[in-house]
């Protein structure tokens, strides 16, 4: 099997002059690669990266929903400020609560992002046994906040949009998930692409 898996970085936001969500993301957007993921018997995964690199406004955020079509799982990245280690995302909020503008100048407080969606939406990926595979990894943490800004807001139109179409259509939902990174400084590139890679991996096998 080759895996069609969408994967997002994003554009430089706020006082960064560069994102490495987008460094990272663009080493394998229009490449294919073949993993061995650690712990799961059933041998290499081939997997096609498609994508994009996202602006940080509302665009950005609405661009993946015109890609769910023919894609085998979707994986958002972005930065965290504040974080050391990379963020496995387990759920997005229904909430904008922008504490900068965006890169469109919009900065929304206290806004839903859907009138008549759940407060908080779960990741599609399989949760436990993502956790289990990076139990023992010093630069990963689980996380329950995606916080209120852009990457929220693109994780929950994502997340939103997958259980509307397997709702529509019977489907089973698309799994997509979103890392939040740290600054190179704290896990070093190599060790977050070797993350990623990984993360793909483990996602792709059990589709
Ligand atoms: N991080 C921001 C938006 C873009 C990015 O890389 C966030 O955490 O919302």
């Amino acid at each position: 099997m080759n895996a069609r898996i969408w994967l997002t970085g994003f554009e430089p936001f706020g006082e960064h002059k560069t994102n490495p969500s987008q460094e990272l993301v663009e080493q394998y957007l229009n490449s294919t690669c073949i993993h061995s993921p650690r712990g799961v018997e059933s041998g290499p995964v081939e997997m096609t990266f498609l994508g994009r690199i996202l602006s940080v406004d509302e665009a950005g955020s609405c661009l993946s929903l015109t890609h769910l079509d023919g894609v085998d799982a979707i994986i958002h990245v972005g930065l965290n400020e504040r974080a050391e280690k990379v963020r496995l995302e387990m759920c997005a909020a229904n909430l904008c609560d922008f504490r900068i503008p965006d890169n469109s100048g919009r900065q929304l407080q206290d806004v839903l992002i859907s009138s008549s969606g759940p407060n908080l939406l779960q990741t599609t990926t399989p949760r436990a046994a993502l956790a289990a595979a990076f139990l023992g990894n010093q630069f990963v943490e689980i996380s329950e906040d995606c916080g209120h800004f852009v990457c929220n807001e693109t994780y929950y139109r994502t997340l939103h949009a997958i259980r509307q179409q397997s709702l529509d259509s019977e489907k089973k939902e698309i799994p997509a998930i979103f890392v939040h990174i740290p600054s190179f400084e704290y896990v070093s590139m190599e060790d977050q692409s070797e993350i990623l890679i990984e993360l793909c991996a483990q996602i792709v096998q059990r589709i």
